[in-house]
């Protein structure tokens, strides 16, 4: 299933489009794969923030229904090593601002003749997993800049986009504003015009409907979905 997926996201049929994710910051597996996630079509596991650890990923991909990206903490090829070596089905890597870097994360997430990535002993390896996705993220004013040469790099599957941290390099003082829903726009162009996939986080209802149309759509967080849960339940505090 999850070959399938990946798969499906490099070529995807527009019919199943967007595929929507959920954010994890902070939800252990066994919530993960008792909360019925419905129609969720992925998770991402974020490293970079909130309260996940490398250890949780393993985890977290066996009680998982649906494939699972992990966002890393940084660019450091060792932590990027470790966190392929679960088997997660995809990565997202923060604040990407430059061909170079792209092109960086290419080689330390692919094996040689390609790249450098080592063998060992891992669950990825044991498993046999695919491949999995690169979506460098675009979220600086620097990496706005670059965005089509991030996209054209050989072995980058997608560009994703980080709205909150791109308002602030904007100097925006929300993602409301215009100038920052034209910056989402133009990265996510840059992407399609370079046929690679576009993904955005939204974690807001007005934002979302701003939006035009991506491949992978991140929804919210874990805890956004829990807060709506209680409202929902217990009504308003
Ligand atoms: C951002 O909006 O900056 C993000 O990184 C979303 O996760
Ligand atoms: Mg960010």
């Amino acid at each position: 299933m999850t070959t399938a997926f990946v798969s499906r996201l490099r070529a995807p049929e527009a019919g199943d489009l967007p595929l929507r994710g959920l954010w994890l910051t902070c939800l252990p597996p066994y919530a993960v794969e008792l909360a019925g996630l419905g129609a969720v079509d992925w998770l991402g596991a974020d490293l970079q923030h909130g309260d996940l650890a490398l250890s949780d990923l393993a985890p977290l991909l066996r009680a998982s229904p649906v494939p699972v990206l992990a966002r890393l903490a940084d660019h450091e090829p060792s932590h990027l090593a470790r966190v392929l070596d679960t088997g997660v089905d995809g990565i997202i890597v923060p604040a990407v601002e430059s061909a170079d870097q792209a092109a960086a994360l290419v080689a330390a997430s692919s094996p040689p003749p390609r790249g450098t990535r080592s063998t060992g002993v891992s669950r990825a390896g044991s498993l046999g997993k695919p491949q999995p996705l690169l979506l460098p993220m675009v979220e600086t004013a620097a990496g706005l800049d670059a965005a089509e040469e991030i996209a054209a790099v050989p072995g980058v599957d997608g560009i994703f986009v980080g709205p909150y941290d791109l308002s602030l390099s904007l100097g925006a003082s929300s993602v409301l504003e215009p100038a920052v829903v034209t910056a989402i726009e133009t990265v996510i162009a840059n992407a399609h015009r370079r046929d690679r996939l576009a993904g955005v986080f939204a974690g807001n209802a007005d934002l979302a409907a701003r939006l035009p149309a991506v491949e992978l759509f991140a929804v919210d967080t874990d805890l956004a979905a829990l807060r709506a849960g209680i409202r929902q339940l217990f009504g308003p505090p």
